[in-house]
Parts: C-alpha cells; structure tokens; sequence
C-alpha cells in the first residue's frame, strides 16, 4: 500500500482545487483545478524535474509553502519520490530561513513564484508545461521521512521534526476511522501548508482518502462557504480563531450559517475551542463541532468521533493506535479516570517522531524510559477516555491563531534591537487569536521609544505570524527572588 493509492490508478475524479482568492496574483494558464488523473501525470513531471535537478530518494528539499496548485503539486511528487519537502512559510523572516536552511541543508530550494522570491529558489515547472506519460512512482509505505516540519520550543530556534511516510498513513487512517473519512468525503479548509494541520491532514489526508482538497488560499469566511456549498459531502478542518471569524461571519449572513451546517463535519483543532464559541457555533448553524488534538511531534493524538457528535471541553479518545498516558509531577502514571485529576499527556505509537533533527540534547529531554514523547501539555480524562486539555506546563509556549510560537526566540529578537534593556513575552487571552502575543518592555530612557519598529523587527526576523501584537513599555519586569521573570504576573 503506498501513501496515496488512488494515485497508482489515477481516474477523473476531482483532486484539487484552488480558491487563490482575488487579491492574489493569478498563475497565468494554470488550471485552478486538478483531477486524479492529471495529478498523476504533474506529479510524474515533478519526479522527473527533480531527478533533472539531481535530487533523489532521501534528499531533502525546501519548498515555499505557497497556496496555490504548483506548489501542491510538487509536496505530493515530493513524497512520492521519497524525497523530504522541507515547507517554508512564505512570511517567514530572515533569521528563520537562515536556521532552517543551515539545519535542514536541502539539495535546493523551489518556488512557484521566481519572481515574487526575495531568496534565490529555482522555479517549480508551470502546470500548462506538462506532458508527462510516465506514471508517477508509486512507493510502499516505509519508515523514511518524507517531511520535515519546524516546530517553536519554549526557548532557541525552532526544532525539525521528521516525519515517517508510515506513520502519516498510520494517523490518517486512525482519523478516517474515527470519522467515517471516505473518497466520498471533500475536504476544505484556509490552513497554511507548512504545518501538519493543513499540509499532513489538509492535503495528506484528502489524497490518502481518495476525495478532493478544496484550498482557499487566503482565509475568508465568504469563501469557505462558497467551497463548502460547491462540495457535496465536505469535512471543514479549521483553527478556533478561524471557527470564532466564521461564526461572526455567519451571524451576518446567512448563507455561509447555511454552508456551515450543510457540512458533513466540522473540525477544530491546533488549539483549544472554548466551550462559548461550541455553543455560538452551534446556535447560529444548527450542528456542532468536533475536536481532535495533536502536535508536530505526535500528529494527532486524541479526537471526538463523528458518531459521537460535538463534546464541546473534550478532544475525544485516543485514536486507534496511539498509546496515551497522564503523569504526575513526578512521571507517576495517572490511573484515575475522574475528570478531575490533571497530568502531563505523554504519547507513544507510529506516527511520534524519532527525534528531534540535530538535537540529542532535545531528544534526552522529550521522551521518557518507555519511549513515551513528553508532550508538555496538562489534561484530565473522563469515565471513558476522553481528554480534557486544562492547559501547558510552560508558560513559554504560546498558541496564536493556532500557531505554537515560543516566547524565547522573541526575546532574543526585541533584546537585539536599540532601546530595548529588557524584555518579556507573554501570551495574554484573546477572544480571536486565543492567545496574542505581548511583549513587556523595559526601554532604554535615552532612545526614543517605538513599539511598532519593535513589532516590525520580529516580523522581519522570524515571522509575520510570531509578531507581538502589542508592546508595553514597563519600568521593570517582575522577577522572584533567582531573578527569574515570573510570567504569570505578566499574564495577570
Ligand atoms: C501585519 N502584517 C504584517 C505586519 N503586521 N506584515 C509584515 N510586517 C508586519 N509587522 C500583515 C500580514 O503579513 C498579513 O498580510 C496581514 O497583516 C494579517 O496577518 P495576521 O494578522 O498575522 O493574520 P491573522 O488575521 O492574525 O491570521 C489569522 C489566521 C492565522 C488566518 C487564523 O493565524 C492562521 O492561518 N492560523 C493557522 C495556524 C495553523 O495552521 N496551525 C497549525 C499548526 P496578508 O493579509 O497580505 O497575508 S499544526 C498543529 O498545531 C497541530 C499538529 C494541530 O493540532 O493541528
Ligand atoms: P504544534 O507544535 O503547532 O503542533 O502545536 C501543538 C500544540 O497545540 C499542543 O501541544 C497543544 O498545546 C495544542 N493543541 C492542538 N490541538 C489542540 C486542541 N484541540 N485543544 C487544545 N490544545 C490543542
């Protein structure tokens, strides 16, 4: 069996579809749509480029993670070459591309937009160019990476975490039993495609099932619904500040309320949905909402299964094969299914990483005697099972919109930057974001001070999405008696 068997005998059933929205530049005589069958043959013609390129099986490979059909494109060939995509975020800065490309040291690095590139990228090939009549190689499912995806930590440059073409299909298959996934199914969703949310789950996942993507390319409300209406049984797969836009968006029009609730299913995941917007969504669409939880390191852990309906507080069981247990401070294993005590969730099973790229000392401290993975998150566990994720052993590590940013490569960002004596990052609640990104500033008296170059410069340096979105000038930062920056009265 190979990653994606309705490849090997390719029909014209719909694969793709693109929604690249109307601000985006549009790809001049490129089809916003691909079937199975001309998949297939793009696909081959990528496999082909790549050997042109000199890149072959276990080679790594960088790819801009733009939304359009080229790059999706290229991210499946990728795999089916058995050839490691390395995704960038298109907005990621320049001391991030720098750390990835000296850790990840990829063969190349390939774009679908030369041009729109400030770094050097070779061009991915233009879909109207191909002609391919070989068929795309079709590989069994084996232990070596075919992904490797960068994740923050709490302190330090993000950690690369790679991960196994048979432990991807080991977790797509566990979620499409846990939620009736067929190729009958249509998945939508607006995530971006250099996390496992949109990239392992979104594209994997819908190819793996055998049904279509429909990507919308820049997330807008009016257009998941305009997907969700065109499919005709669809799975939306959403981040909670993406629930929480779609349900204000749904209480100003009613035919995204419609769309929503013609839905086959809904989920939410990356973060936790509060139980409030359960309820709104709810009330506004007529249907619930299921979660499932996970990480980069783990894939997806737990969910609540599509036959069990909206659990709102709960990401559901364990999936079919994954080993879960709660710890105590000390590493006790947790027995109690009470609801009530809360532990560190540890996992183990096919689809946990081997271990952190480059990174023994990482390695050391993630996985326990029994090759359990320390996921550094703190859950309860009902009668049945289920989990309740009560929050994050480290105040340092901070879900934004649903990406996990740690407020240590932040700090030693603001700390670079004239004017700046201290610094502290917290995550402080926020009805949208879930967390946003604040940043305490201790400046100097004699520089002017200006919060928006400071904001600019993480943008710049890291990544649009790790900006603070506010800076607070402080006169000092609260610190206990080691010196340390107490964190939670930044958050108080
Ligand atoms: C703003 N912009 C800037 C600046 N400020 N650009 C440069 N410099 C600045 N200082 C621009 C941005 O480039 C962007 O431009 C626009 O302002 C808005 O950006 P932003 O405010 O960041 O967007 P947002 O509205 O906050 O985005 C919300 C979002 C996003 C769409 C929900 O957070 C998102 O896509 N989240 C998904 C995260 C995800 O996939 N996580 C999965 C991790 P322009 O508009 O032109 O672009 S995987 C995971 O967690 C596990 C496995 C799991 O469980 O899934
Ligand atoms: P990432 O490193 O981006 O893969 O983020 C993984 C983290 O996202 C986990 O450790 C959790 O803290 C969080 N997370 C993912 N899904 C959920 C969920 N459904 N509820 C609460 N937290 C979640």
């Amino acid at each position: 069996m190979s990653l994606f068997p309705r490849l090997a005998s390719p029909d014209v059933r719909l694969a793709l579809e693109v929604d690249e929205g109307p601000r985006l530049t549009p790809h001049p005589g490129n089809p916003r749509s691909l079937d199975y069958a001309t998949l297939a043959r793009a696909a081959s013609a990528h496999v082909a480029q790549l050997h042109e390129l000199g890149v072959e099986r276990g080679a790594r490979v960088a790819i801009w993670a733009r939304s359009d059909l080229p790059t999706l494109v290229a991210l499946v060939g990728n795999a089916l070459a058995g050839v490691v995509s390395v995704p960038l975020s298109p907005k990621l800065g320049a001391r991030e591309l720098m750390h990835v490309l000296t850790d990840a040291e990829p063969a190349v690095v390939l774009t679908s937009d030369v041009e729109g590139q400030s770094t050097p990228a070779l061009p991915l090939r233009a879909l109207e160019t191909i002609d391919a009549s070989e068929p795309p190689p079709i590989r069994e499912l084996d232990d070596d990476p075919v992904l490797l995806l960068y994740t923050s930590g709490t302190t330090g440059a993000p950690k690369g975490v790679e991960l196994s073409a048979r432990g991807i299909a080991a977790n797509l298959d566990a979620l499409a039993d846990a939620w009736g996934w067929t190729e009958a199914d249509d998945v939508v969703h607006a995530l971006p495609l250099f996390h496992v949310h949109g990239l392992v789950l979104g594209l994997f996942g819908a190819l793996r099932a055998g049904g279509a993507l429909r990507h919308v390319a820049r997330f807008e409300p009016a257009a998941i619904g305009a997907q969700l209406a065109a499919s005709p049984r669809a799975m939306l797969f959403a981040v909670p500040t993406m629930i929480h836009r779609l349900i204000d968006a749904a209480e100003a029009d009613r035919s995204v309320a419609s769309a929503l609730g013609r839905a086959r299913l809904v989920v939410s995941g990356s973060a936790g949905l509060p139980t409030r917007e359960h309820r709104r969504f709810e009330s506004i669409t007529g249907r619930g909402i299921v979660e499932r939880y996970g990480l980069t390191e783990t894939l997806i852990v737990c969910g609540v299964r599509a036959d069990e309906g909206a659990r709102p507080g709960y990401v559901g069981r364990p999936l079919r094969g994954v080993e879960v247990r709660l710890v105590d401070d000390a590493g006790a294993v947790i027995d109690a299914h009470d609801d009530a005590t809360i532990g560190e969730v540890l996992v183990r099973g096919p689809s946990v990483l081997a271990g952190y790229l480059h990174r023994p000392d990482a390695n050391e401290e993630a996985f326990d005697a029994e090759g359990f993975f320390r996921t550094g998150d703190l859950a309860t566990r009902a009668s049945d099972g289920a989990l309740r994720i009560v929050g994050r052993k480290s105040t340092d590590l901070i879900k934004c919109g649903g990406f996990k940013i740690g407020a240590g490569e932040i700090e030693a960002v603001l700390l670079e930057q004239s004017g700046v004596r201290e610094g502290a990052v917290a995550g402080l609640p926020d009805d949208d974001l879930g967390e946003r990104i604040v940043a305490f500033v201790v400046a100097d008296p004699n520089v002017p001070r200006d919060g928006d170059a400071l904001i600019a410069a993480v943008a710049r340096e890291l990544a649009v999405h790790k900006r603070p979105r506010e800076i607070r000038f402080v006169d000092d930062l609260p610190r206990n008696a080691m010196g340390k920056v107490q964190k939670a009265k930044l958050r108080a």
